[in-house]
């Protein structure tokens, strides 16, 4: 081996240091991760058990109000990639306390979210003036750039899951937002107005759709249930999904937001799901029943409240020990949107 040859790491290094001073740097030391031969995100599996958390909640409820935090919300971090307020690369995750007399005062920002209200009743949403009342297991919208405010005149907390695209809009650079300046939106439709006029297989004959998003901005539980319930009586079980319905904007059958897709499911008693991957990483959030979540080797038990996400391309399969509820979101479709979305349907 000649000298010069044997010198090569060397004199690699003293390249990549001259070639730094002008802000360049060598492909071929990253180039296996920048195009990996498959998704290797640095997010992983977690779950958040809600009976660990809600005591923390209630406890951050006594250090500060709802009004000065404008969202007291503990934030559920990925452990892959903490400090960056994200439950997959895409996607944010916190949990949300409002007790008794408390607002969230009005504002409105490009991201959009969704709740998925996981304990208490009677507390309200409003969105673009009209207020959506939270039951546990309701699903409620607020849009990009809608404005929002949360109220609760009942005698109990209520807590509830958020879900936003803040990581995806902060990648792309296009994030705004506006406070309103007072604590609740003036109300111009009666609760149930944008249900009656977009929800009901009828539409008004002059609908114009504003924005990508469903006009429909409350998807309360006990329809979602029956539905589920319904299917569950006469429907085949997938093997991958069990009985697995999508959150739909109902002008369009596209998902409910331009940047969120969500489903639910009933996972009957006893029912093993079969091995299955995508590429979307998801966020699940039980209502009811208890089981377990196999990802990849890992298990993870759940029951009522808990949370857990999967990340893209992991193989994962559910047990349900009884009959269990399952919410869930992610950013396919944004992936479809794009062209990028695959999934895997395993046989085992
Ligand atoms: C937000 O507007 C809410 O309106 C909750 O309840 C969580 C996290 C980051 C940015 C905006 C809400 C949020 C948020």
């Amino acid at each position: 081996m000649s000298s010069s040859t044997s010198n090569v790491p060397g004199q690699r290094e003293d390249f990549y240091a001259r070639i730094d001073a002008y802000n360049a740097a060598p492909l071929w030391e990253v180039l296996d991760d920048l195009v990996p031969a498959q998704p290797r995100g640095r997010c992983i599996a977690a779950l958040w058990r809600y009976a660990q958390l809600r005591p923390f909640l209630l406890e951050s409820g006594a250090l500060i109000s709802a009004r000065e935090a404008q969202r007291r919300v503990l934030v559920l971090e990925n452990p892959g990639c903490r400090g960056e307020a994200r439950i997959t690369s895409s996607l944010y995750a916190g949990l949300q306390l409002l007790l008794p007399g408390e607002v969230a005062p009005s504002h409105r920002h490009s991201q959009s979210a969704l709740r998925f209200v996981l304990e208490g009743s009677g507390a309200f949403t409003a969105v673009d003036g009209e207020r959506a009342t939270m039951h546990p297991g309701d699903m409620i919208l607020t849009p990009s750039w809608t404005w929002h405010d949360h109220g609760s005149e009942v005698d109990e907390p209520v807590i509830w899951l958020d879900g936003l695209d803040i990581p995806l809009v902060q990648f792309l650079d296009c994030g705004f937002c506006e406070q309103l300046g007072e604590d609740a939106q003036s109300l111009t439709r009666p609760e149930g107005d944008a249900y009656a006029r977009y929800g009901s297989n009828l539409l008004p004959v002059n609908y114009q759709a504003r924005g990508l998003h469903s006009p429909v901005f409350s998807y309360p539980y006990a329809r979602s249930r029956e539905v589920l319930e319904t299917l569950s009586r006469t429907d085949a079980i997938d093997p991958h999904h069990g009985v697995c319905v999508k959150y739909i904007n109902p002008t369009t059958g596209a998902s409910v937001l331009p940047t969120i897709s969500c489903d639910i499911r009933l996972l009957p008693g006893g029912l093993h799901t079969r091995s299955y991957r995508a590429t979307d990483a998801r966020v699940f959030a039980v209502v009811e029943g208890h089981g377990r979540t196999r990802i990849g080797e890992q298990s993870f038990e759940w029951g009522p409240r808990d949370i857990f996400v999967v990340p893209s391309w992991v193989p994962h399969r559910h047990e349900a020990d009884s009959d269990a509820v399952l919410f869930s979101y992610s950013d396919k479709v944004v992936q479809e949107k794009l062209g990028l979305w695959r999934e895997h349907c395993g046989t085992d």
